[in-house]
This record gives structure tokens, sequence and C-alpha cells, in this order.
């Protein structure tokens, strides 16, 4: 089984997305997500320009040896451009295999560990009724776990909480303009507020339900270990990105304060990443995207290192993982052991018009589905309807004019 083409299609449904096309000798097509928010191009030109040639005639079999070319033999290793680019070559080839032996993906990965994968929705809102009102939203959908972001008094544009004119309920944060735009931060006003807004949720929606918060790299590691230790009373199921990922002895002083359980990696793209996080069992779920870590065959072996110490999955899932890079999460979800929860926020309708999905979500939990392969197909007429749109993330200005994480 051959490659003797190799495409890349760019297109902007309801947001930018970045797709790899594989196909073979035999006739099969295989799919990988490429996508990097806010950076799509760079990863289209990665793949265009310096990958593609690089595949035509290779044997598609060959995932790991492929995986290790790619990685090596480029000299400049690691990244989150050249990661994305390897990860759309694996998870495009791991389709390609599948789809030549007739079997979902998940059954190459060793079969299903579970019969579903727990699912939380993003539920936010301005003010107390908003949020409660969204997380009812949540529940009604059938969400069972569910991420709690709030508005802040004294900050105007609070990370994860939906804008007032946004069309959608869901929080997308990129927004198609030339350029990008600038919110406030006040890490005091947020660590006064916080724990006031989960002791209100716990004590409307009581013990049962699991809370996540996500608070995108903002806090210094005293910070981030005050909050911790505040939200120890409602039992958070994590704590996400309290500080900023780079610094991985940051989370050894939250950890020595504070027994909130940590969640860390979006922005990671290898396994260095998280060397001493993982070895000194400083966090307690990886949050890494299969779209942005290399693909499914370095998920794999990160998700089998984290499990020597009984750290557990999270696996990045917002809108700006491709439907294609959401299957391939979901196929790994099903099938390694020490699987904690997927994040899922469902895409817009354009979105899935051009990515036709067998994936389900059903009473809190997601399926891959039964399809050889992946089970998400590119409609690329339906793509080629909606052409690239610059888009940003936006960026983070203190009240002094200092630029903070975003
Ligand atoms: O591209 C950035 C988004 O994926 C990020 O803002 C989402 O933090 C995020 C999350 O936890 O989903
Ligand atoms: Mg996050």
């Amino acid at each position: 089984m051959n490659i003797v083409a190799a495409e890349v299609i760019v297109t902007s449904p309801d947001r930018n997305f970045v797709t790899l096309k594989l196909t073979t000798d035999n006739g099969l097509t295989g799919w990988g997500d490429a996508t990097l928010n806010g950076r799509e191009l760079s990863v289209a030109s990665y793949l265009t320009d310096h990958v593609v040639p690089l595949l035509i005639g290779r044997d598609a079999h060959r995932i790991e040896d492929t995986w290790q070319f790619l990685y090596r033999s480029a000299y400049w290793r690691r990244g989150p451009v050249t990661m994305t680019a390897i990860a759309a070559v694996d998870v495009a080839l791991w389709d390609l295999k599948a789809k030549a032996a007739g079997l979902p993906l998940y059954q190459l990965l060793g079969g299903a560990s579970r019969t579903g994968i727990m699912a939380y929705g993003h539920a936010s809102g301005r003010d107390q009724e908003e949020l409660f009102d969204s997380i009812r939203r949540h529940l009604d959908e059938g969400f069972r776990s569910i991420r709690v972001q709030t508005s802040v008094p004294g900050i105007d544009a609070v990370y994860g909480v939906i804008a007032p004119a946004a069309a959608s309920e869901h929080y997308e944060p990129a927004q198609r303009a030339p350029l990008p735009a600038e919110e406030d931060w006040d890490s005091r006003a947020y660590l006064r507020h916080i724990p006031t807004v989960f002791e209100a949720v716990r004590n409307e929606f009581g013990p049962e339900l699991p809370l996540l918060h996500d608070v995108h790299h903002r806090l210094t590691p005293i910070q981030a270990a005050r909050l911790g230790k505040s939200l120890e009373p409602y039992d958070l199921f994590w704590l996400e990105d309290c500080t900023p990922a780079e610094n991985q002895e940051a989370l050894r002083l939250v950890r020595n304060h504070t027994v909130t359980p940590l969640a860390i990696g979006e922005v990671f793209n290898t396994v260095w990443d998280y060397q001493a996080l993982i070895r000194e069992q400083l966090i307690d779920y990886v949050r890494s995207a299969v779209t942005h870590t290399g693909g499914i065959t370095a998920m794999r072996k990160l998700l089998d290192y984290a499990a020597q110490y009984q750290i557990k999955s999270g696996i990045h899932g917002p809108t700006d993982i491709s439907p294609i890079g959401m299957a391939a999460a979901l196929h790994l979800d099903l099938a390694i052991h020490n699987f904690g929860i997927q994040e899922y926020m469902p895409h817009g309708p354009l979105t899935n018009e051009v990515f036709r999905q067998t994936f389900t979500f059903q009473d809190g939990y997601l399926h891959p589905g039964d399809q050889p392969g992946l089970g998400v197909e590119l409609d690329e007429e339906a793509a080629a309807r909606f052409p690239y749109q610059p888009a940003y993330l936006p960026f983070n200005r203190l009240k002094d004019g200092t630029v903070h994480d975003w």
C-alpha cells in the first residue's frame, strides 16, 4: 500500500481547519488533522513544501518508521508546527491502515477498554444566572461533567466566557479579523471571585456533578497554589493550566500546597514537555491534543508513560481540533486503560457539512463508531465553498498595559 498522492486542504466553514489527504495505490484515502489555531497556514506550508514530497512512494503501512523519519530527519525537533504536521501524517496513516484492515481504528490499538467515553462540556456565563442556565442546558444536552468559566467583576473579558454578541452558546476564542482582539486581566480580582462561583455552583447542583475549571496559564505558582487550596471544598475534577506551561518546576510548588487535581498540556507537543511532571507525579491529567502532539503514535507512548504513575488522559478537544482530530482522540480514548475524561465542544453546522462524521454523543458518552478507519470523511466540494479567513486568538494586557499570558 504505497502513497501516490498527498494534498493539503484548507477550509473555513465555522472556523479555519487544515487537513492532510493521503491517497494510496490500492485506492484508499486517509485523513489527518493539521489545524493549529491562529497559525494555520504555517502548518499547511510545512506539509506542502517540506513533507508532501517525502511521502510519495512510501509504504503507508510503515507508521512508526514514517514518524521517526519525519521527526529525526528534519534535524529541527519538536515545536507546535512540526509536531502538528507529523500528527497529520500519522493520523492519516492510521486511518489508511484501519481502512485496509476493514476495522475501526480502535481495534488496531488493542480494542475497546470501555463502552463509552465520558465527555465534559463548556458552561459559561457573564453572571450567576447566565452560568446556571448554561450548566442546565449542558445537562439537558446530556453532559454529565462540566467545565465552569465565568466573568469576574473588574475584568471586561475573561477566558472561556462567551462574548455577548456571539451567536452560539459555545465559546470560540479565535476571531476572524485582520488583528488579534485585546482583552484585560487582573489576577487578584480573579482569585477573589472564583471560589465564590464554585461555592454557588455546588450549592445549586449538589456534590455529585464533576466540575472542571481552566485558568489558561495566568497565575504565578504561589497564586495557583492558593487557588487550588481555596477550591478544595468544592471538589474539582481538575484545575487546568494553572501556571504557564513551559515551567515544569512551578507545578511542584503548586502540588506541595493543594490536593485539587491538576491537568496541563494543551500547548505541549512532545513527551519531553511532561518529563518531570509525570516522573514526579506533579499532575493528574495529560491535556495534549492528538493533533498537536505527533498523532496517535506519540500520544499512545506518552499516555503509556503516564499510566505507570496513575496519571490519566484528558485529551484536548475544543472546536479548533477538527472532527478528524476529534475522531483520532476518541479511538485512542476507547482503547487505552488510563482514560480519564474527554473534552468535547460540538462543532458548528457548516463544519459538520464539510466533515462527515460517524462518532456519537449520547447520555454524556462519546463513541467513535464502527466504520473502518477513523469514521470521518472530508467532503472536498463542501470544503471548497469555505476559503481560508485570517483569524487570531485574543491576547491580554494588565491594567498598566503590560502584556500578560492568555
Ligand atoms: O486554540 C486555543 C484553544 O484550543 C483553547 O483556548 C481551548 O483552553 C482551551 C481548552 O481547554 O479547550
Ligand atoms: Mg484549556
